[in-house]
């Protein structure tokens, strides 16, 4: 087994000694950290007690260095809470603690160091003020370790603690993709660039090819290494040091990520759950800036506290949307940490719920509410799919925007996805997910305006595809769109002929005023054959002969259209379909005759028997039709 432990404590408190005394190795590994005998930045270090594989992440006490602490602390299963026996709780005693809380770092041991300088009535008053620290927490009732790291005294006891409480200690998620929060990286002469940090979760193998996010790099893992020993593969939990080709060391920086490729998109704008702390100065308030640590991340950002108040009080805990000021690769419950601007103090944390958000409008503050509150409570990952699916609505999500908005690995998606749908609860629409409500919404609406349409206009066959499209599904992908189409095709409640769409069973029932309208109609395009009325003519002259008037003869003109019985030619012609067939097949007859298949405007006019105010219109549509095509001054018949 594998895991973290981070130390954490005040400075000079005996954090580093610690570790040197459990492991042999010096943390302080840089010049200035040995020359000063101050921890800055990160130290690492391992020991193996049997099956225990322990990875040690040393933190800096000093304030000033707690950015840095942060960056180790995102990754850490256990905590060591020091505690020098002369001093008892300091201020970074108190930030470190909390930060590790807001972390929901699940366990722990406090470790009070230094007691060969303190006698039985300081270690009393010591043991009383943690008691106190760490009441009603996580470290409630972690055992209390009494060591000293200069006489070795309680090291072996904290060695046997440690391995008690690792087996209670989280493990991290296997749930989520490859992700690895970047703490360090460095040219190895020889090997080129390495990157370290503990692996969030997933798995990294030899040769794999990842991304680096934000920046969106490929690049190949060379070789690996955990503590120090070269490894074939990595997992969740461990921490490890890449050798990375495709990359310069100098183009990474802590706070980067290493992740699956293509899955995550980097974003400005989170929406989370923050506590601020009891001990903050002041409450958090929208369009406060504040620092933000996610992984081994700092960014600035503008909070948008979303509540009446515009404010996060002290002690108090709601949901906040980050407005980064840089783009994040975060993934939804990991958890984040709020320091003020200036100075710079640990006002409070918590965690992702939505990586992916769009900024608020005031007014939706309280829908936005309930949504944030119900992904919070979610218990699980297909309940958080269903969410996010209810939540995007008709616009519907695809499978990558779904990876992208949890950092699922495909599999838990699929299987999440597979659960809802199997469940009822959710639908595939050619490649989107949405919810059974929304799709069954819009079937519904489809089937209401295909029907009014047949009440507005009794004498068209349907409605055309498009304008059901655009009433209906204007925002919506075209996918959902034929999905939905599709389902009523299926279940036989509609019919779709060519571009037109009608309720199954819809039949044009005319009145006997409008049969004989429509026959009359036909009759004086099928007499005029070729010598065609202008429209204006022939609608006057069939609304004439009736009672129905010149709206009515428009419309059932209209159904001889749909019907083919009657063919548009220009605005102002129309032929009957028999006589454009008619001449159609002239034409082929013409140009089987020629070896050129080349006619010209006043064989046409001989051939079809027209005079040349119908031949250019009718010349006009076979191009249209791609019946024939302009050569010059002639037409190729195709
Ligand atoms: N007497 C005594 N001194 C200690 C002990 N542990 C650490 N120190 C000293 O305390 C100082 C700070 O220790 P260090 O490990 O760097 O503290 P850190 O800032 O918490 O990492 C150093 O001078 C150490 O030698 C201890 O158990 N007993
Ligand atoms: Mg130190």
């Amino acid at each position: 087994m594998n895991i973290i432990v981070g130390t954490a404590g005040h400075i000079d408190h005996g954090k580093t000694s610690l570790i040197k005394a459990l492991t042999g190795i010096d943390a302080d590994r840089l010049p200035e950290e040995k020359q000063r005998g101050i921890t800055i930045d990160l130290g690492f270090a391992e020991l193996q007690l049997g099956e225990l594989r322990i990875g040690f992440v040393d933190v800096p006490g000093h304030e000033r260095f707690v950015k840095n602490m942060l960056a180790g602390a995102s990754g850490i299963d256990l905590v060591l809470l020091v505690i020098a026996a002369n001093e008892g709780v300091m201020p970074q005693t108190r930030e470190h603690f909390e930060i590790c809380r807001l972390l929901a770092i699940r366990t722990g041991l406090v470790v009070i160091t230094k007691t060969d300088l303190a006698d039985a009535e300081l270690l009393d008053l010591v043991r009383l003020e943690i008691a106190e620290l760490v009441d009603n927490s996580f470290l409630h009732d972690a055992p209390v370790i009494v060591v000293s790291a200069r006489s070795g005294d309680g090291i072996h006891e904290l060695k046997e603690a440690l391995r008690e409480a690792a087996a209670k200690a989280s493990n991290k998620s296997n749930e989520l993709i490859t992700r690895l929060p970047i703490d360090r990286s460095f040219t190895v002469k020889g090997f080129g660039t390495v990157v370290t940090g503990t692996l969030a979760s997933g798995q990294i193998n030899l040769s794999d090819e990842l991304e680096m996010l934000p920046i969106g790099r490929k690049v190949r893992v060379r070789g690996a290494q955990i503590h120090g020993q070269d490894a074939k593969a990595v997992s969740a939990g461990m921490r490890t040091a890449l050798n990375l080709s495709g990359i310069e060391h100098n183009e990474i920086s802590r706070g980067m990520i290493l992740t699956e490729k293509g899955v995550l998109r980097p974003m400005q704008i989170i929406d989370t759950e923050i506590e601020i702390l009891k001990d903050a100065k002041k409450a958090l308030k929208t369009r406060q800036r504040v620092r933000v640590h996610i992984g081994t991340v700092e960014a600035l950002a503008r909070v948008m506290v979303l509540n009446d108040k515009s404010e996060i009080v002290q002690g108090e805990k709601d949901f906040a949307q980050i407005r980064l000021e840089v783009p994040v690769a975060a993934v939804p419950g990991e958890r984040l940490i709020l320091r003020s601007y200036s100075p710079q103090m640990t006002i409070g944390g918590g965690q992702v719920l939505d990586a992916l958000a769009q900024k608020h409008r005031k007014k939706d503050i309280g829908s936005v509410v309930k949504f944030l509150r119900k992904l919070s409570d979610a218990p699980d990952s297909a309940t958080k799919i269903q969410l996010l699916a209810e939540e995007a609505g008709e616009n519907a999500l695809n499978f990558a925007d779904l990876q992208a908005r949890t950092g699922l690995q495909k599999e838990i998606l699929q299987n999440a996805i597979a659960e809802n749908i199997g469940r009822g609860s959710l639908v595939e629409a050619n490649g989107y997910y949405i919810s059974r409500r929304r799709f069954e919404g819009l079937t519904t609406r489809c089937i209401s305006e295909i029907e009014s349409c047949h009440v507005r206009h009794p004498l068209l066959k349907g409605i055309l595809r498009e304008s059901l499209r655009e009433k209906i599904f204007p925002y919506v992908p075209e996918e959902i769109f034929k999905a939905v189409i599709n389902e009523l095709k299926k279940t036989g409640k509609i019919l779709i002929e060519k571009d037109t769409i009608s309720i199954a069973g819809h039949s044009l029932e005319l009145t006997p005023g409008e049969a004989a309208l429509r026959e009359s109609l036909a009759s004086i395009y099928k007499r005029a054959g070729m010598a065609v009325p202008t429209l204006e003519d022939a609608l006057n002259e069939a609304a004439r002969d009736s009672e129905l008037g010149r709206e009515q003869t428009r419309k059932i003109f209209q159904l001889l259209l749909n019907a083919d019985e009657i063919v548009k030619i220009s605005e102002e012609f129309y032929f009957s379909g028999t006589a454009i067939e008619d001449l159609k097949d002239k034409m082929q007859e013409f140009a089987s005759r020629t070896a050129e298949r080349l006619i010209d405007v006043p064989k046409f006019k001989e051939i079809a028997g027209v005079s040349r105010k119908y031949a250019i219109p009718l010349l006009e549509y076979f191009d249209r039709e791609k019946i024939t095509r302009r050569a010059g001054d002639k037409r190729l018949i195709l």
